[in-house]
């Protein structure tokens, strides 16, 4: 069940719009809501809608922040609109179908969730805790909080600021143009990012780490002490920020180049750090190197050791 306070939750939300808005077509079988006629996922604004359409859409938002707090449940939504702002699912299992303009503030709660969405922008949504599947596509998406538990969560956008996977085996598939600030959380994540500029971690837990480089710059993956054991294959250069264990840990708790052994073979990086188990273990694409073996060496940046793999 769902307690999800949104105007389109409500069956006389579309026909009360209708009646301001003075439209004669009467539909009241159709429970999806007002829909933006020329409403593109790709775009994140009003353009291309009739003032109408924005007015409507302006109306909808303020409805569903009214509602907020509300009495309706239901068990699944599917809905398509404007701008959705501050939704709450239960802590049942919830089925969330939606297209919007834009989405803020979702939090779906305790239990396994499913919510499927397609927006022009969507920030802080946090799944809950629960075994939660999330498909999300939007040209900005930022925010993104797995919670605990194992979760899959499958992304598509231009920008991808601020992912985690949180705690759980999580299985995190991202493709954006940038993607940036993601992180697997604890637990053992299968990571699979796909863009031109990449930085991401694993985070604590033994993480298999996929990276497809599209860009002219190297993928930068952070890796902080006590991370474990991480997996790595990258279809080209890599860079290897090492820091501290958590934000606030004082910077001497990133490892250093004395603390690590690094071992390079064809097409192949491994760094141990010496007196624990966290290691990674790196393998690039064929011919994507300078030579069969990586090359590397050390820099320092803004404070942080960096590995650069070539
Ligand atoms: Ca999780
Ligand atoms: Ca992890």
């Amino acid at each position: 069940m769902i307690g999800f306070n949104a105007s389109y939750a409500l069956s006389d939300a579309r026909s009360y719009v209708e009646q301001l808005f003075g439209r004669t077509q009467s539909t009241p079988a159709d429970k999806t809501g007002p829909q933006p006629a020329s409403w593109d996922a790709s775009s994140d604004n009003s353009e291309g809608l009739t003032h109408r359409d924005q007015a409507i859409n302006k109306i909808i938002s303020l409805i569903w922040t009214m509602q907020h707090g509300g009495e309706q449940q239901q068990s699944a939504i599917n809905q398509t609109g404007g701008y959705i702002l501050d939704a709450q699912g239960t802590d049942e299992a919830d089925e969330i179908n939606m297209k919007a303009i834009s989405a803020f503030n979702v939090d779906l709660g305790g239990g396994d969730d499913t919510i499927n969405l397609k927006a022009g922008s969507l920030a802080a949504l946090q799944a809950g805790d629960g075994a939660d599947t999330l498909n999300l596509t939007a040209r900005y998406l930022a925010e993104i909080d797995g919670g605990e538990g194992d979760d899959a969560i499958t992304m598509a956008g231009e920008i991808v600021d601020g992912v985690d996977g949180n705690a759980g085996d999580d299985v995190l598939k991202v493709s954006g143009r940038a993607i940036l600030n993601l992180t697997g959380g604890a637990g053992n994540d299968t990571i699979q990012l796909v863009g031109e500029r990449i930085f991401a971690a694993g985070g604590a837990g033994d993480d298999t780490i996929s990276i497809t480089s599209k860009g002219a710059r190297p993928a930068e993956l952070s890796f902080a002490t006590g991370d474990g054991k991480d997996t790595v294959t990258s279809n080209g250069p890599l860079d290897i920020r090492f820091t501290a264990s958590g934000y606030g840990q004082a910077m001497a708790d990133a490892l250093t180049p004395d603390q690590l052994e690094i071992t390079a073979s064809d097409g192949a990086l491994t760094i141990r750090a010496r007196g624990s188990d966290d290691a990674i273990t790196i393998s690039f694409t064929s011919g994507v190197l300078q030579d069969a073996a990586p090359s590397y060496s050390f820099v320092l940046d803004n404070g942080d050791y960096v590995l650069n793999i070539r």
